[in-house]
């Protein structure tokens, strides 16, 4: 669980301009503040000179602050080591992305650059586009934040099929899961907003889940990847009013996903693996894919930013040239075959019904029958 603690931290973390470039909050509030007590810098000086009793109590307040926020960074130690890596991050005003050779992304498919966003895909059907990274990252702990936006004119579960963010070995692939191949290997985030397995099910879409791919492994489009997933949650990010938002952490073998999607600016946690064992050198991507039902599928930023995590001598030489996940069955999801409909059930436990009164009735008969012939004998 992320305590509040946390969540403070992380809302803090987000950069002042992450939210349509509006001002932050607090730095607004803090002008209208000082408006409004009328603080110019003559004031300031002589507030300094002449301190007030209320100017004292600021100060103080001021002090208490500081100090409850050192205490609640002291929490988190790879809060101080966070850093942007600008060449693996895709920002507005995505200059030169997919045409320019100095840009570090390619495009493929229908994936096109607004002045708001990269269109994975628009509102139309089977369509696929997708972003990838040009260079390989050799990161071993990392944080990938995503604004994205899923949005179009279909009714609910009159949509599809959603957007995948990657971390693979290999790239710029067309393929059936999201856009991109089957049989990936590496990481794969899933924004699933269509419930291609069982409509009644009990699972709300959209959902996100993660799976960690060997190159073997099949991701099963027909059931919306259950038999391979690690974790999931649902999330209602379609034609969401808020900024929607996905976080993706990789720090000391744990992959935690959480997403911020309420409006709220606190991230909510969506699942936590542990024991995920990633190669370095793989790509960063993001891909979409529309059938039949269609949406528009809008990345409008990715940002990855470094963590440092201290490693014992033994972790810090550990090769791993696979990624693989420490006890996987242990997530393996028991997807049960699909049950009888309620018709066939209905009418197999009526002929079951007749059959029995059948039976029932042939017995009463040559039970009758056996009987008279056997007060025949005696007579
Ligand atoms: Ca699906």
């Amino acid at each position: 669980m992320v305590t509040e603690c946390e969540h403070k931290q992380l809302r803090k973390k987000r950069p002042f301009n992450d939210f349509q470039g509006r001002a932050h909050p607090r730095r607004s509030k803090m002008a209208a503040i000082m408006n409004r007590s009328g603080w110019s810098s003559s004031s300031v000086v002589r507030q300094f000179l002449f301190p007030s009793i209320n100017y004292i109590k600021k100060q103080l307040i001021l002090a208490v602050l500081v100090l409850l926020t050192h205490l609640c960074l002291g929490n988190n130690d790879y809060e101080l080591d966070e850093f942007l890596k600008r060449e693996f991050s895709l920002t507005k005003p995505y200059q030169g992305v997919g045409s320019s050779s100095f840009s570090h992304w390619d495009l493929m498919g229908t994936a096109m650059i607004t002045p708001e966003c990269v269109r994975l895909t628009p509102d139309m059907q089977s369509r696929q586009g997708a972003v990838w990274s040009r260079l390989p990252c050799y990161l071993r702990d990392w944080e990938l934040r995503v604004q994205f936006k899923i949005h179009g004119q279909g009714k609910k579960n009159l949509n599809g099929d959603g957007m995948a963010i990657w971390l693979t070995k290999e790239r710029m692939q067309h393929g059936p899961v999201f856009g991109n191949m089957n049989h990936f290997t590496g990481l794969a985030v899933f924004v699933d907003t269509y419930p291609n397995e069982d409509k009644q099910h009990e699972r709300v879409f959209p959902y996100i889940s993660a799976m960690v791919g060997n190159g073997s492994l099949a991701y099963d489009h027909d059931r919306d990847g259950r038999p391979t997933e690690l974790g999931g949650c649902n999330a209602l990010v379609r034609n969401s009013n808020h900024d929607t938002f996905l976080l993706i952490r990789y720090m000391h073998n744990t992959l935690t996903v959480m997403t911020d999607i309420d409006g709220k600016q606190e991230w909510k946690e969506c699942l936590e693996v542990p024991g995920v064992r990633m190669p370095t050198g793989y790509y960063f991507g993001a891909s979409s894919a529309t059938g039949d039902l269609s949406d528009n599928h809008d990345l409008i930023s990715m940002k990855l930013y470094q963590l440092s995590a201290e490693r014992s001598p033994d972790e810090e030489e550990e090769a791993i040239s696979l990624p693989s996940v420490d006890n996987r069955a242990q997530y393996t999801v028991d997807v049960e075959e699909p049950g009888m409909s309620g018709v066939t059930l209905f009418f197999t436990i009526l002929f079951s019904i007749i059959g029995l009164f059948v039976l029932g009735v042939v017995g009463v008969v040559l039970y009758g029958r056996w009987q008279d012939n056997r007060r025949k004998r005696f007579y």
